[in-house]
């Protein structure tokens, strides 16, 4: 496949070594090293992106806002190939190639709050930079991605079509989503509301999507083709749920899930001293609600999978998904735990904010 691919971009596949690459649960990656300088190749998943052309548009419309905005600012974005395109459809599927940031490293977990605020200071960049770009005007890649109104839905209509033994097994984890349908009403209240407004969101804040240099500090986010309008507890959230917790959502043994209370403050101070400018102060009021929302949405979303025979993340061994929306659960109980504490240093930091 490759030797189709690489002379596309005009690169030569016997002088350019290919390997797999990273660990992302939705594309193909693979680093291509040539001569020159080295890359990361993509093949896009169109089970879950059904029109790549609307990701290659919105990064277009974002490369030439942030280029004037500010030059300096590191934006990854798909290198053209010789036909000029920077979104290739070929007969092996879509690819796009972005050049690899070279001495960049990306972490599945965080050992170090200063981690936590780097990375909550390079989304919060991001959206800052993009505050005054009307969202509007970008492509939906992902219809209803964050809607959790109709993720809910949808895990119920999973339910309602699962196998029965996986259902019957995975019953105290369906109650406990069930039980936590309030959820699901505060989200509703913050779409209903007005001072919450929709803002270019990434959608996918998890710690793999930014990269770090060699001492630890943020170099730039990646992973943009969720980038649309949408509501920072989305961003926020997927902090929480990635950067709180030492074990990442494929840990098994739940005695490793616990919460992280100075790493909550790091994800606020690296966002906020990008963000607290920009958001409205309805918004800042629901900033602890971020994390209970995505990391409900994310249990909802491996749980359901689980339900449908693992269709969307796929499984690597049996009960994969189960085991990560178990995890899930885990990290929500211990969040819900936390919630009250993590209100009282909110209002604390939130002085040097306003
Ligand atoms: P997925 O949507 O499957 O998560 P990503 O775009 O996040 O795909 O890429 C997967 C991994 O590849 C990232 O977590 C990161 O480790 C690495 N990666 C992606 N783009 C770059 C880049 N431009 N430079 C260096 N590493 C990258
Ligand atoms: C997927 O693409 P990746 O691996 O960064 C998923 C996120 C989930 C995450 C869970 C497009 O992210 O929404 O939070 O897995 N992306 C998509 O690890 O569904
Ligand atoms: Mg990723």
């Amino acid at each position: 496949m490759f030797e189709n691919i690489l002379p596309l971009y005009g690169l030569n596949s016997d002088d350019t070594t290919v390997n797999l690459f990273g660990d992302g649960l939705i594309n193909h990656t693979w680093k291509v090293t040539a001569a020159e300088q080295s890359y990361i190749l993509q093949k896009v998943n169109t089970d879950v992106f059904k029109e790549p052309s609307n990701i290659d548009k919105n990064l277009s419309l974002l490369k030439d806002f942030l280029n004037k905005k500010d030059p300096e600012y590191l934006f990854v974005s798909p290198v053209k190939a010789l036909s000029g395109e920077s979104l290739l459809d070929t007969p092996s599927g879509y690819f796009r190639m972005t050049p690899f940031v070279e001495g960049s490293i990306s972490l599945n977990a965080l050992t170090k709050r200063e981690e936590a605020y780097e990375a909550a200071k390079q989304f919060g960049k991001f959206s800052g930079l993009l505050a005054d770009f009307d969202a509007s005007t970008l492509n939906i890649t992902i219809p209803d991605f964050h809607n959790l109104s109709l993720r809910y839905e949808q895990f119920k209509t999973a339910c309602a079509n699962a196998n029965p033994e996986r259902l019957e097994q995975a019953k105290e984890y369906v109650d406990f989503i069930n039980e936590h349908k309030s959820i699901v009403n505060t989200y509703l209240d913050i779409v209903a509301n007005d001072e919450v407004p929709l803002r270019v969101i990434h959608h996918d804040t998890k710690i793999n999507n930014v990269l770090f240099d060699a001492n630890n500090k943020g170099i730039c986010v990646i992973d943009l083709d969720t980038v649309m309008p949408g509501y920072f507890i989305s961003d926020v959230g997927d902090m929480m749920r990635t950067y709180l917790c030492a074990a990442s959502e494929e840990e098994t043994d739940l005695t490793k899930i616990s919460i992280r209370k100075d790493f909550f403050k790091a994800i606020y101070e690296g966002y906020m001293e990008e963000m607290a400018a920009v958001l409205s102060e309805t918004e800042k009021q629901y900033f602890t609600y971020a994390g209970k929302f995505i990391i409900y949405m994310q249990a909802i979303r491996f749980l359901a999978d689980h339900l449908q025979n693992d269709i969307y993340y796929g499984a690597k061994y049996e009960g994969h998904n189960f085991n990560r929306a178990i995890n899930q659960i885990a990290l929500l109980k211990e969040y819900l735990k936390m919630e009250e504490e993590f209100t009282t240093p909110l209002s604390s930091m939130k002085e040097q904010h306003n």
